[in-house]
């Protein structure tokens, strides 16, 4: 008989699984489902089958049941002041149920993000409200601008939607789409904001600005045109590394049209990613792209905008980046693999290991499992029952339980357990939770749609009530300095280490969901650099250092170097430091040397 379930993995589309005759080994996906087009993607049909599961609790390195993991972690959890360290490793709403538990017993969650919070805040900023723009709406477009998002490895299913426009890339990287893309502008890292700065300021000096639209919705326009003024144009444009006839071909796709700009998370993994999307968000609205078909701007949305959140507590909480694990007796790592994905890797990796009761709640053995006095095998999501909402669109999947695991908890047994060992009251039946998010919801005839669909975001204005106009950016603070001195950085002098410094890009791997799955060992260079491919090099920043395997690729910006967030040691290199907005990661406000071993 054929079942559907969802996967939970972290990823813009969110797909529906149809599972033949009830086996994991014939997976496929929907085509009929409005967010995907039938296929799967590698990691669903390849990486999860194969990846060695957890299969024991253990206590201090010896194995033991299910049940006795549990008394110990009750012990934990007595008189302790404790932390709940959630990753994404499963986008299920039912994840936070934990949180009721922490609620209970007085403990820490972690507020911001590793991921997009840095340009949520700037979105936050222009527009009060963080909608998604809905996929029918990117179908409508004429002109579609890829701005540092990678979607044929982290957003495949959107892929149908670009056929037949004409498509604009801008990336650092020459990304697969880049070399399909009608006009490519591979620009410095870090210069987004200038970008949408400059064709604010062309748009406005050629009188293109909608200023019908403008007059009604962002009124403010002359002054952010005098703002944009403030910036020289020769300098910034030499610097972004663009000339003045490629500034008036991108003008050429923009003007007049119906565009919509797909924005990804490498624009804002900086201190200054705020101001990029508040940018991007103030060029879309001098376009006049909100609340209008086939235009608007796509950015990771918040995907529980518009629910009554059952999970909602009033628990203390602190930045989840920049965590200081010390501060705890218990730190509960659930779905995370904090000593791999959170920046400045020694740092965290010693905190953790001084940890008095450090908890492992997961699928897989990893860094921070192996550093965890307790670990506790979690059910995947073909195992347990959920609900899948998206980031990218408005779809919601009832996660729907295809095979037993005895041998592994869900996060909601996990909490039940808890409730009962301590007799506190007031936890609900997993089915009552479920059926709250799903009842929510409204139905079509694909199924669940999330209360905050709307045709068209913005239509009526902006704000939590659609009555404000928007809030153009005015100011703008660009405080990069490389962290530390290099000079605190000890090499060998077997080694020969460059003057020159490059970026440090860490995109998404197309063989790994961040740490899941597999991991990678190289750096990607640009051939003019000299490296042969294979040849060691040891990376040095000012937080760490890092030997990997050179790989070259002429997709490169000269300087740059390219270590996809999969690479094992990755953020040994990166610094633990917050977006000035958002509480975010700047996993790329770091530049970095190479130091060949002679
Ligand atoms: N340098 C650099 N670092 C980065 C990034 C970058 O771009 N550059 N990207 C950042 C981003 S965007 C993100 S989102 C973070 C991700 O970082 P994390 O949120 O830490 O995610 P992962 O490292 O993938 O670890 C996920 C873990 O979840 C566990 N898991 C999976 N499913 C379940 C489940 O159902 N229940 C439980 N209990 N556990 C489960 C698996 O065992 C897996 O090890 O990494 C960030 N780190
Ligand atoms: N296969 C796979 N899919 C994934 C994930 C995965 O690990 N593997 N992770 C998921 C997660 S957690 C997330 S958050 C999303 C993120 O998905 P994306 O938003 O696509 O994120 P990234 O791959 O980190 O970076 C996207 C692009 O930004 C470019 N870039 C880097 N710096 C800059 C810059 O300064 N300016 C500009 N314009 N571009 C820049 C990079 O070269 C890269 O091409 O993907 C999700 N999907
Ligand atoms: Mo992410």
């Amino acid at each position: 008989m054929e079942k559907t379930t969802a996967c939970a993995l972290d990823c813009y589309d969110a797909c529906k699984i149809i599972i033949k005759d009830g086996s994991l080994s014939h997976l496929t996906g929907d085509s009929k489902h409005p967010a995907g087009n039938g296929a799967l993607c590698k990691l669903i049909n390849n990486s999860i089958q194969k990846e060695n599961r957890i299969l024991k609790p253990r206590v201090d390195g010896v194995e033991v049941s299910l049940d006795e993991v549990m008394k110990s972690v009750v012990n934990t959890f007595k008189n302790s002041k404790s932390l709940l360290w959630r990753g994404s490793g499963n986008m299920g709403v039912m994840q936070e149920v934990t949180d009721l538990f922490m609620e209970k017993i007085g403990a820490f969650l972690t507020r911001g993000s590793l991921c997009d919070g840095a340009g949520e805040a700037g979105i936050l900023e222009g527009r009060g409200i963080n909608k998604t723009l809905p996929l029918e709406q990117i179908d409508k477009a004429d002109t579609i601008v890829v701005w540092g998002r990678n979607l044929t490895v982290t957003n495949s299913h959107m892929l149908p939607f670009l056929e037949g426009k004409k498509i604009v890339v801008i990336d650092p990287v020459k990304t697969p789409i880049a070399k399909k893309a009608d006009m490519y502008l591979q620009i410095q890292p870090r210069s987004d904001y200038y970008l949408a700065i400059m064709l604010s300021r062309f748009l406005c000096m050629e009188n293109s600005h909608n200023a019908k639209w403008l007059e009604e919705f962002a009124s403010d326009y002359e002054e952010f045109y005098e703002f944009t003024q403030e910036h020289r144009i020769k300098a910034i444009l030499a610097y972004i590394g663009i000339d003045l006839s490629q500034m008036g071909e991108i003008l050429e796709y923009l003007r007049h049209k119906k565009v919509v700009f797909l924005v990804g998370t490498g624009v804002q993994k900086y201190s200054t990613g705020a101001s990029t999307l508040h940018a991007i968000d103030s060029l879309a609205s001098m376009l006049g792209l909100f609340g209008k078909e086939g235009c608007g701007v796509h950015y990771l949305g918040n995907s529980k905008l518009g629910f009554d959140n059952p999970f909602k507590t009033s628990c203390k909480r602190v930045s989840k980046a920049t965590t200081d694990f010390c501060e705890f007796t218990t730190v509960l790592v659930q779905g995370g693999n904090p000593s791999e994905s959170m920046p400045d890797s020694s740092r965290v990796s010693k905190e953790l290991e001084s940890v008095e009761n450090l908890i492992y709640f997961g699928l897989y053995e990893n860094e921070t499992s192996k550093r965890a006095k307790i670990v506790i095998p979690a059910k995947n999501f073909f195992e347990k029952n959920d609900v899948r909402l998206s980031y990218s669109h408005h779809r919601v999947e009832k996660i729907n339980k295809i095979v037993e695991n005895s041998t592994a908890i869900s996060e909601y047994e996990f909490t039940k357990y808890l409730f009962d060992a301590f007799s506190f009251d007031g936890l609900k039946s997993e089915e009552n939770y479920i059926n709250d998010w799903l009842e929510q919801c409204s139905e079509d005839e694909y199924g669940y749609l999330s209360p905050a669909y709307e045709a068209l975001p913005y239509e009526s204005g902006f704000g939590e009530d659609g009555e404000d106009e928007f809030v153009f950016i005015d100011d703008y603070d660009d405080d990069f300095i490389n962290t530390k001195s290099f000079s605190k950085v000890r090499v060998s002098k077997k080694h020969q280490i460059t003057d020159e410094h490059f970026w440090l890009l860490s995109p998404k791997s197309s063989n790994a969901l961040n740490t899941q799955f597999k991991r990678d060992n190289k750096i990607v260079v640009n051939p003019s650099l000299g490296y042969k491919d294979g040849e060691l090099l040891k990376v040095v920043s000012p937080i760490g250092t890092l030997e990997l395997e050179v790989l070259n690729s002429e997709d490169i910006r000269t300087n740059c170097v390219v270590i996809p967030n999969n690479t094992k040691g990755l953020n040994y290199l990166t610094p633990s430091i917050l977006s000035n907005e958002g509480e975010n990661a700047c996993f790329q406000e770091i530049k970095v040397s190479l130091a060949s071993i002679l």
